[in-house]
């Protein structure tokens, strides 16, 4: 690394300019530091923010495979817990899938998004590696050259400049990496899923001993545990809700409605400690880099939570983009760089298809015209073979926990 403060703005080097803290950003940096990579993370929040900002919470079986290769799976080990069971209710009555002894008989771990984030940051830091918080990448410039480089803002305000090989963009749907693509570069392909859920965070034990999904003719409703005392519900909603209209009183009540807490049993009721609006949507880029810019992570495609899918697919990219760095940045081989987008397409497609097959089971069309009763009987007939066919609930379980 070198480092001159003669201009402006701050001039540094890294070989890897990785551009976000979460988990694309910090699997990467640690399997980069392990193999003696010159790296640095950019982070636009706090160390405190991070540890608190509670996302995803079902790790696939692959995920916990490659923390676990890296030495990185110590804290879920610890505190995650295993799940394989998840239950629908309906019109029709409710039944239960027990997904962990279907399919390719995986489970899933659940441990907060925000406990792995903050297993992976003390881990890279315990290890000397560079994070750089408050710091906001504000674009990536000459991606496509010999020198790119990254400019961006010190908690401080003064201005900064990155100079790298290689830029991995990990910094999200909103960040510097998408939005420093040059027009016509990269493809985006985006689908609206026109379906909002109220994403509600609650310190209330779980309420059951498996994922809930209850389709009602009120909307979708979902539970699904994070740990012994906090469970995450979601409420379909009003495309354009504002949460704050919301009474905590008057979510409970929806959600017992829907999830039919009358037949099958109370919802265990806590205070709501986060509550969001998610717009269902999902996007991909393709390909996943520009020159020396690569995208990971919500960077390089979006998926509806519908699934549980973006995190798991952050992880599995971060692993193939520190792997084909490692070849060309140690042993001078950049075969797996050429095909780094190519493999993580190949999954990322797989993700978007299973979790768009889950909004459609999940989600009553609106209106009574003749298109949503068509779609409705669908997606009761779906259900129902989701119930009955072994053969679709081996095809669920194995999409449902792979990545
Ligand atoms: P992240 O986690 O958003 O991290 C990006 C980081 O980049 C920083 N950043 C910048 N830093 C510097 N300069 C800039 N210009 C920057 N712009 C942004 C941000 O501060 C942040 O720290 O992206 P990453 O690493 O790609 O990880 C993706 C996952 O976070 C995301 O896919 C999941 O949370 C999606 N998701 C779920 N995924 C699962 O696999 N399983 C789940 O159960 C699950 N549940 C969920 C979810 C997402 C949700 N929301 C909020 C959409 C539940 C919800 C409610």
């Amino acid at each position: 690394m070198t480092e001159s403060r003669s201009s402006a703005a701050a001039q540094h080097t890294a070989d890897v300019v990785i551009l976000g803290a979460g988990p694309a950003g910090l699997v990467l940096a640690n399997l980069l530091r392990a193999n003696g990579i010159d790296c640095v993370v950019l982070e636009r929040a706090d160390r405190t923010h991070l540890g608190a900002r509670a996302r995803a919470g079902f790790l696939a079986a692959n995920t916990v495979r490659i923390l676990e290769r890296h030495g990185l799976a110590e804290g879920l080990h610890r505190h995650g817990r295993e799940h394989a069971t998840c239950e629908f209710r309906t019109e029709d009555g409710r039944f239960r899938l027990d997904y962990g002894s279907l399919g390719r008989g995986e489970r899933h771990t659940v441990y907060p998004q925000q406990d792995l984030v903050t297993d992976l940051l003390a881990r890279y830091l315990a290890d000397g590696g560079r994070l750089c918080f408050g710091t906001e990448a504000l674009a990536v410039l000459d991606a496509d050259s010999a020198q790119p480089s990254v400019t961006a803002r010190e908690a401080d305000g003064r201005p900064v400049r990155w100079r790298a090989r290689y830029v991995a963009g990990c910094d999200g749907r909103h960040g510097a990496a998408r939005r420093s693509l040059p027009t016509g570069a990269i493809r985006r392909y985006h689908r609206d899923h026109q379906v909002s859920w109220l994403g509600l965070l609650t310190e209330a034990p779980p309420s059951m001993d498996a994922v809930g999904y209850a389709v009602h003719e009120r909307g979708f409703a979902g539970h699904m545990a994070r740990t012994p005392e906090v469970t995450r519900y979601y409420l379909q909603c009003e495309r354009g809700s504002s949460p704050g209209l919301w009474s905590e009183e008057r979510i409970w009540d929806e959600l017992a409605l829907r999830m039919r807490a009358t037949d099958y049993g109370p919802l265990n009721r806590g205070s709501i400690v986060q509550r969001t609006v998610v717009d269902l949507q999902s996007d991909v880029l393709e390909p996943l880099r520009h020159g020396a810019l690569f995208l990971a992570g919500d960077a390089a495609s979006l998926l509806s939570p519908s699934a549980a899918k973006g995190a798991n697919l952050a992880v599995l990219e971060a692993e193939l983009l520190a792997e084909a760095l490692v070849d060309d940045l140690v042993h001078g081989d950049r075969a797996g760089l050429a095909r780094y987008s190519e493999r993580c397409l190949a999954h990322v497609w797989r993700a978007q298809e299973f979790s768009q097959w889950m909004i459609r089971l999940l989600h009553a069309a609106p209106g009574a015209h003749d298109a949503s009763s068509f779609h409705n009987s669908l997606r009761r007939s779906r259900i129902e073979a989701l119930r009955t066919s072994r053969s679709q609930q081996h095809w669920f379980a194995e999409h449902y926990v792979g990545v």
